[in-house]
């Protein structure tokens, strides 16, 4: 199919999103349809593999528009599975220069744009009108969400950003905080300032800016500051912090 998430992204729609971090099929199928535009898989911190994610992918076979997988490296021969099972759209962690965002790029592409492996076991031709076809279309399809995450990040934001076939920056303010010194607080006043210019470059490059905050105010002021992809919480917290609240209704403590 066509990948209808890039589409909205390039022309500057906003989209809503929650992190799928339970790792499971019937977790991904249960948020598929809750309402949120996109839905990240997420292969970095979550206890995923391959197969888990490809089951992931296969309950949210109905929503394909709302699929994105975070690859846990920049591992092409893991990306290339993915993309054979089935991925469009891939979230790729810690990118600090435009030289790591090209090999991405590449990654993601056939010869002679890119390295991408010839599968001829791929799932993803059975949704298309057969292997000739995706593969006619496939590159054109592709969209790479770059992650900006460490100081060193920011420093080159401005060339990653430059970069064809980056579609969409998203900044990691969990993981820039660490960089900057502030270890556990992405809500602290350096990095919120750092994360707010960092949009703002991001735009002006014309391409899209993302970012997580799981506090809904923060990231209604990143939306404001121009943010068009977010990432406003968390399945696994949802699923504790509302077990919590019911269990303490009955049980106070
Ligand atoms: C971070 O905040 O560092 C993340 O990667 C989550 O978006």
């Amino acid at each position: 199919p066509l990948n209808t998430f890039k589409d909205a992204l390039a022309r500057g729609e906003t989209q809503i999103g929650l992190f799928v971090g339970l790792g499971h099929g019937y977790g991904a199928e249960l948020l598929g349809s809750s309402g949120f535009d996109w839905l990240l898989i997420d292969g970095e911190h979550g206890p995923n593999d391959l197969r888990s994610i490809i089951a992931q992918m296969q309950a949210l076979a109905p929503h394909p528009e709302r699929l994105v997988v975070r690859t846990a490296d920049h591992n092409p021969a893991v990306i290339k599975q993915l993309l054979d099972g089935g991925a469009q759209t891939l979230m790729v962690p810690m990118v600090e220069s435009a030289a790591q965002a090209q090999a991405l790029v590449r990654a993601m592409r056939y010869a002679p744009h890119g390295i991408r492996g010839v599968g001829t076991a791929m799932a993803r031709a059975a949704h298309w009108n057969g292997v000739a076809d995706y593969f006619a279309q496939a590159d054109a399809q592709m969209c790479l969400i770059v992650q900006i995450e460490s100081v060193a990040g920011v420093a080159h934001l401005d060339a990653i950003v430059q970069v064809p076939g980056v579609d969409a920056v998203f900044i990691g303010p969990s993981d820039l905080a660490a960089s900057m010194g502030h270890l556990g607080q992405p809500g602290h006043p350096e990095v919120k300032a750092a994360v707010a210019d960092a949009i703002a470059r991001i735009a002006a490059a014309g391409k899209a800016p993302g970012v997580f905050s799981a506090d809904p105010a923060t990231a209604a002021h990143y939306q404001q500051l121009g943010a068009r992809f977010l990432l406003v919480g968390v399945d696994t917290l949802l699923l504790r912090n509302a077990a919590v609240a019911l269990a303490g209704r009955f049980k106070p403590t």
